[in-house]
């Protein structure tokens, strides 16, 4: 029995552990001026919500000017009807006096609430001083020590950033397409809208807990499907195939899906992806009004991504 009641213990303890150190996901909202996803997460402390950060494919947000200063406040300070002080990317838990960006950025952009004396490093509450930086609903910033909640800031939760999951490639200036079509930076060869298509990755590229889409734009309201594969072809710029550019195989296809005002989307990666492995992806589409080489048809750029587990 008391062997029963330490394990009851254990796991209690561990349970515990394990919550604090996985913060969960409250809301997503994606920054159109930047691409970037961000994750607004549950009431933690600031190392907690760094380490769900980095399982996410991210960190802490990395504050680069008033208008992402705003968009996160705007977004995220009263999500809910609740009011939250939101952690950010910034420490000087390495040096005192030093703040660096947990996401290695050199951005020098800051908000500090300089009115109130913030970064102070008080040693009021811990004498170690403040190492970790919060944003209040007002904007500026503060200086805290690693906690989840207290008087002043009775909801602090963490705010994480995911740049684009994965890079565009085949999306150069380039001479190879068919019919001496010449394709635009971050556009597939040309087609009958009189432009190449887009291709662009959202989300979180995890086989566990996937958000990643691919959206393609720029098409013409035919039919298509998404194609994968786990090699790159033909360098950066991919074999003229059709009116466009094959970029990637061995070829996977999936289900044909209708365009709709120039655009497609797909979600569902995930099934044929594996943790930390690498894959490649294009939208294929019917183009009848373009057939200069035979084919009407035509491709997008394409998207490699590296799967998060
Ligand atoms: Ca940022
Ligand atoms: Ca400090
Ligand atoms: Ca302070």
């Amino acid at each position: 029995m008391q062997h029963f009641i330490t394990s009851i213990a254990a796991l209690v303890t561990l349970s515990s552990a394990l919550s604090a150190q996985n913060p969960g996901i409250l809301d997503t909202a994606v920054n159109p001026a930047n691409g970037h996803t961000y994750h607004l997460l549950d009431n933690s402390n600031w190392t907690d919500a760094e380490a769900a950060a980095v399982a996410l494919g991210g960190h802490l947000a990395t504050v680069e000017d008033i208008a992402e200063n705003t968009f996160l406040t705007s977004s995220f300070s009263t999500f809910g009807g609740t009011t939250r002080h939101l952690w950010i990317g910034y420490t000087d838990a390495a040096v005192e006096g030093t703040w660096v960006w947990a996401s290695g950025s050199t951005s020098t952009f800051t908000n500090w609430w300089v009115a109130g004396g913030a970064p102070n490093n008080s040693t009021a509450n811990d004498p170690a001083g403040e190492d970790f930086a919060c944003i209040y609903p007002t904007g500026e910033w503060e200086d805290l020590h690693d906690h989840a909640s207290s008087t002043w800031f009775p909801v602090l939760c963490g705010v994480v950033e995911v740049e684009a999951p994965g890079t565009a490639y085949c999306a150069e200036a380039v001479y190879n397409c068919p019919c001496f079509a010449v394709s635009a930076v971050d556009e597939g060869c040309p087609n009958t809208t009189g432009v190449g298509a887009t291709l662009t990755g959202t989300g979180v590229a995890s086989v566990s807990a996937p958000s990643f889409d691919l959206t393609a734009t720029q098409l013409p309201d035919t039919v298509g499907l998404f194609v994968q594969g786990t090699s790159a072809i033909g360098g950066a710029d991919g074999n003229p195939v059709g009116e466009g550019r094959l970029c990637l195989g061995p070829q996977k296809r999936y289900q044909p899906q209708s365009i709709s005002g120039g655009t497609v989307s797909r979600s569902n990666f995930q099934t044929f992806a594996t943790a930390g492995g690498a894959m490649n992806y294009q939208f294929w589409y019917r183009d009848p009004g373009n057939n200069c080489a035979g084919g009407g048809f035509n491709f997008s750029p394409a998207w490699n991504v590296t799967w998060l587990p």
